[in-house]
Parts: C-alpha cells; structure tokens; sequence
C-alpha cells in the first residue's frame, strides 16, 4: 500500500482527499499558495510545503514546485483532485519519470481523451455510439457545408482541443456556416493554441448524463451508476443528482456497458467519467471522457456506499476491484455553494466569512473547507461548500435539501443558498423533466 501521498491541490477535494488517506493510515503532504496559509487543509495534513505566491501559475500550477515538494517529503503517489493539474498529461509523465504514482490518468489516455475528435473516434471503434458528425477534423469550410447539407441542420461545430463549452458554434442554416465557422475557428486558436474543429448533428434540448467507471490495473472496469448534470447555467454545474429522473433500468445497462466497453478500448485505471448526451428519444451519444475524480463524485458515494477517493487509492497500489455494476438503492442530490451573487450573474464574491452555521441531521454531508472567520481568496474557484443530501426517493431528498438550505447560515459573502431554495420549489425542477436549457429560462432577478 502507499505510504504518503501528496496532495496537489486546495479547497473541499484537498481535505477529502487527506480524510480518506487518514483513515487508511496513509501519510498526507499538503501545498499550498501564501493565499492559504490559513487553510485547512494546511492544518489537517500531517505536513505542508509552500509551494509559491497565490497565483495558480506559480503554485498549484507548478510542476516544478511540487514535484520539488514531493521529492523533499519523500511522497510515493500525487492525487491531483480535479482542476489544476488533474488532466494535465505532462505533468502525469513527470510524475511517472520520478517515480511517483500519479492518481490519475497516463499521459497518453489524456491526450488521447484531451483531443474531443481523437476521443470520439477510439470510442466509435470501440463501439459507444457517438454524435452523427464528420469522421475526425474538417479540412474546410466547403467540406463542413457540404456535410451539413447532407446531415440537415442545425449542425455545431466544436473545437477538437475545447470542452466545456468553449470553441463551439450552433450553426442553422447554410448561411450561417461560414462566420460561425471563422468563429469557432479564431476562439479556439486563440484559447488553445490548435484550431482544428469538427462538426456534429446538433442534438436539441438534450439531458447531460455521466456513467461512474473505476477500472483496476489488470483490465477490469465496473461502472457506479449515472449522475445527471443537466442543471447548469454557462457549462457551470449547480446541481447533480443520481439516479437521472430520465433513467431505466434498461437504458443505465446500456450506458453503463458502453461506458465501460470505452474505458477498456483505453486500458483505463482508476476512477473516471464518460459523459453522454441523451435526447427526447432516449438515445444517448458519447460526449467526452473525464480523467479524474469529479466535484460531484459524492452523490455516487451516498447512493452506492463506496468511497470513491478510497477505491482511486487501492487501484493505484494495484489492488483488484470486484468488478461488479452498481445500481442505486438511495437518491442523492449536490447543491454546490459557490461565493457568488446569483442576483448579479454570478459574480464572484470573496471575501470574510463573519459568520457559519452548517446544516446537519440525517442525510446530510457537507463538504467543504470553510470556517468562521475564513477568507475566500480572489485567486481561486469559487465554490466553497458542496451541500450532498441522500433518501429514499427523489421527493424526500428535495424536502430534506430544503431544509438543509434553510439552516445552512453563510454571513459576509454572497452565496447560491438562495438560488438552489427557489430551485427546490421549481415545478419544472420537482417534475424531473428538464433539459440542459433549464436555467435558460430561469428568473435570477428576485433572488
Ligand atoms: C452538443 C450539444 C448538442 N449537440 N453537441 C457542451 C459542452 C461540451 N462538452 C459539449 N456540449 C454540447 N454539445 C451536439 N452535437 C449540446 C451541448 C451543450 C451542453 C451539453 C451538456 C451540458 C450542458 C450543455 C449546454 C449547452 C450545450
């Protein structure tokens, strides 16, 4: 088993990575900005390295200040959490060239899942349904109106180094085509230095499914069961919840056995996501696969019983998983408590938190870094709690998240307290019936 792990990161994950390390016996190395000094996860780690000024750049961002902070404390794994470095594969071969377990993915899985036209073509061969579209990137824009024609619109074209929503147009009609074309092109050259880009069947008013996988180092994987994140404003999640309102016993079976023919195509180990578009139709298509434990991993945990950073810690000492598919049994749901103003577009709101009261009672976990008399940094996301409430039913888990809204006190900053309360008595939200356009439609203003 590992001995000490460092943690490469900040915030909620840092802390529930050092939660589960300790209750395994395994010794945890914390970094840190000089933004957070006074962090907790600074505190609970059995020890802590400086790692540079509060800028990501220079700290959580530095391969080269924490592979120092590994080699200085003797670590013999990284755990990335999400963000930061999780999905960056240099920093994944560095680790591997130093001998030090990397709790992620291998340098080639990231490229290859990092490049979306590369990504979804190994998942075609392999057999997961993917979007109607192009078959890899488009040579020009003659050949893209020229398949579109054939497709029918409306049509996207994404950027093949995007995700997340950056780098993507609606296209239509033709005469759409060659400015929304330009477009995509100039955003994503300039976000991510490639501008290949690749077209799509724009698929319409459709839901935002993951499957859970966890694959050991011998060839095995298993899935956990879907989470459903279509509630989310800008591609930021708000709320995710599992099971999906839109699942079957059948249609999981399916996504769930696709999701793992994918992962095997790419000999994955560890802890992953594949994520899919589902439409009205209940057909669903490959989306993007995510190399990394996920801020909403924690709904899966309350309904499946597993402690999810625990079984990345064990598949990456080289133990065997069972190898068998989860069903939920329970319902769980996430309301992510960011420091913003959900009245004013979200706009960020650090600062001191004056006061703190968190929700508790049964079904109830709060995961978060936070304290009375903490200051939230500019310099970082601006999540600072995720609220996770379990029961028996769906209906039962939006009573009892109401509740725990109510008696969650936040003072001196904005939060989205008041947004997930008004989500909680949404009609539209309660009927289980929605789409990615949800919040589309949403009225922020009397928040
Ligand atoms: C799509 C789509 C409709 N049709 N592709 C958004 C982020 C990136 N991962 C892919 N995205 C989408 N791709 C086709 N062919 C709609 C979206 C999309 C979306 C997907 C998941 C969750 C929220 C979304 C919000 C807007 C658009």
């Amino acid at each position: 088993m590992l001995k000490k792990i460092l943690i490469a990161n900040r915030g909620e994950i840092a802390l529930r990575i050092i939660r589960t390390c300790r209750e395994m016996g395994i010794r945890t190395v914390a970094v840190y900005s000089t933004a957070d000094r006074d962090s907790l996860h600074v505190r609970f780690a059995d020890e802590a390295v400086c790692i540079g000024p509060p800028a990501s750049r220079l700290s959580y961002l530095s391969i080269q200040n924490i592979i120092s902070a590994a080699e200085v404390t003797g670590a013999d794994a990284i755990h990335p959490g999400y963000g930061f470095l999780s999905e960056n594969a240099e920093f994944s071969q560095i680790c591997t060239d130093y001998g030090i377990k990397f709790i992620g993915a291998t340098a080639e899985q990231i490229n290859g899942m990092g490049d979306k036209a590369t990504a979804k073509a190994t998942m075609r061969s392999a057999g997961v349904p993917v979007i109607p579209g192009s078959e890899g990137l488009l040579e020009s824009v003659e050949q893209g109106k020229q398949l579109a024609k054939e497709m029918g619109y409306p049509v996207i074209v994404k950027a093949t180094a995007g995700g997340g929503g950056r780098g993507m147009r609606v296209i239509n009609k033709e005469s759409e085509f060659e400015k929304a074309w330009n477009d995509a092109r100039q955003e994503s050259g300039a976000a991510f230095g490639n501008d290949g880009l690749y077209l799509e069947k724009f698929v319409e008013e459709p839901r935002h499914i993951e499957i859970q996988i966890i694959g050991d180092q011998y060839g095995k994987v298993c899935h956990l069961s879907e989470r459903d994140c279509s509630i989310q404003r800008r591609h930021q999640k708000l709320l995710e919840e599992t099971p999906s309102p839109a699942m079957t016993p059948e249609l999981r079976e399916k996504m769930g056995e696709a999701a793992i023919k994918g992962a095997q195509a790419i000999g994955y180990e560890g802890a992953g996501t594949v994520e899919f578009l589902v439409d009205k139709h209940g057909d669903f298509f490959f989306m993007e696969m995510n190399t990394r434990i996920q801020v909403e991993h924690p709904i899966t945990e309350e309904v499946t019983d597993f402690d999810l950073i625990k079984e990345q810690i064990k598949v990456a000492a080289g133990e065997p998983i069972s190898g068998r598919n989860y069903t939920p049994k329970l319902f769980a749901m996430e309301c992510r408590i960011n420091a913003e103003d959900p009245a004013n577009g979200f706009r960020p709101s650090p600062g001191k938190i004056t006061n703190l009261h968190f929700p508790g009672g049964h079904g109830v976990r709060i995961d978060s870094h936070v304290y009375s008399g903490y200051t939230i940094p500019p310099n970082y996301d601006s999540m600072i709690a995720k609220l996770i409430v379990s029961g028996q039913s769906r209906a039962e888990v939006i009573t009892r998240m109401k509740r725990a809204l109510q008696e969650f006190v936040i003072e001196g900053v904005k939060t989205t307290i008041p947004f997930h309360i008004k989500l909680m008595d949404d009609e539209g939200f309660r009927s289980g019936n929605f789409t990615t356009k949800f919040l589309e439609s949403f009225d922020f203003s009397d928040l």
